[in-house]
C-alpha cells in the first residue's frame, strides 16, 4: 500500500521545511507588531497624561471648613434665637444688647452639623453699672465654662478647666460708660470678648448665660451680651 510506504518514509530535507516555516512565523510577528504598536503607544501616552495630571492630597480635608450656626447683634430687637432674656437699647456705644435680668438665664440652642470636629462660640459680655461682686455664669450644656464677676465698672473672669473645652476671655474695656441710655446709670461699664471652643461637639448644644444680680431691670446693674457668632469647623 502506498500510504504505508509514505508513512514509513523518513528521508528528505527537513531543513527546507524549517527555513520556510520559520520565515513565515517571523514575517507574521513583524506584521502583528506593526499593527498593534500604534495602539500601544496611544495607550501608554494616555496613561502618562492621566498620571501626570493627578494630584495627591497630603491630608484628609474635613467635609467643610467653617459654617455659621448662629449670629446676632440684636439689631432691631431681633433675639437671634436666644430665649429667656430680652433685647434692650442700652444707649451710647453699647446700643442694642441682649439684656440678662436679675436671676435670668439667657439660652441659645445650637444644632451642630454632622462631621463637625469643633464648635466655636464667640460673643461680647458687658458688665453694666454698679455691679457689686455679682456673677454672670456662662455654661455649655449646663457645665460652667466661665464665670465673670463685676464690680463697679471692672470685671474679672474665672475659667474652670473642662475637658474638651477651651475658653479665652479678655477684658477689653473697664470703667467706661458705654451704656448710657434709659434706666442705666451714668456709671462705668466693662466689656470682655469671650471665645468658647468645644472639641468633638455633640449634635445639640445649649449655651447659657445666667445673671445672679441682686437688682433687676429697673435697678443699678446689669449683665448683657452682644455680637454673637457661633461656627462649626
Ligand atoms: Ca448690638
Ligand atoms: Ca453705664
Ligand atoms: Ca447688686
Amino acid at each position: 500500500m502506498r500510504v504505508f510506504r509514505f508513512l514509513e518514509e523518513d528521508s528528505g530535507a527537513v531543513t527546507v521545511d524549517w527555513v520556510v516555516l520559520t520565515a513565515a512565523t517571523v514575517g507574521l510577528g513583524v506584521a502583528t507588531l506593526g499593527a498593534i504598536s500604534v495602539g500601544i503607544e496611544d495607550i501608554s501616552s494616555d496613561v502618562a497624561t492621566q498620571l501626570s495630571g493627578q494630584s495627591l492630597s497630603s491630608s484628609f480635608n474635613s467635609a467643610f471648613n467653617s459654617v455659621v450656626l448662629a449670629a446676632s447683634n440684636f439689631t432691631g430687637g431681633d433675639l437671634g434665637g436666644w430665649t429667656g432674656a430680652s433685647v434692650v437699647d442700652a444707649g451710647g456705644e453699647m446700643g442694642e444688647v441682649l439684656y440678662i435680668d436679675q436671676q435670668q438665664t439667657a439660652s441659645l440652642d445650637i444644632e451642630v452639623p454632622e462631621g463637625a470636629t469643633n464648635a466655636t462660640m464667640e460673643f461680647s459680655l458687658y458688665g453694666g453699672d454698679t455691679l457689686d461682686n455679682e456673677d454672670a455664669i456662662i455654661s455649655v450644656d449646663g457645665v460652667a465654662v466661665a464665670i465673670a464677676t463685676g464690680y463697679h465698672g471692672t470685671m474679672t473672669i474665672e475659667i474652670p478647666q473642662i475637658d474638651g473645652t477651651s475658653v479665652t476671655a479678655e477684658v477689653v474695656v473697664e470703667q467706661v460708660n458705654m451704656g448710657t441710655g434709659g434706666r442705666y446709670l451714668n456709671a462705668g461699664d466693662s466689656k470682655a470678648e469671650v471665645t468658647i471652643n468645644v472639641a468633638d461637639p455633640p449634635d445639640d448644644m445649649t449655651l447659657t448665660v445666667y445673671s445672679d444680680n441682686s437688682h433687676g431691670h429697673s435697678g443699678d446693674e446689669f449683665w448683657a451680651i452682644d455680637d454673637v457668632n457661633v461656627t462649626a469647623q
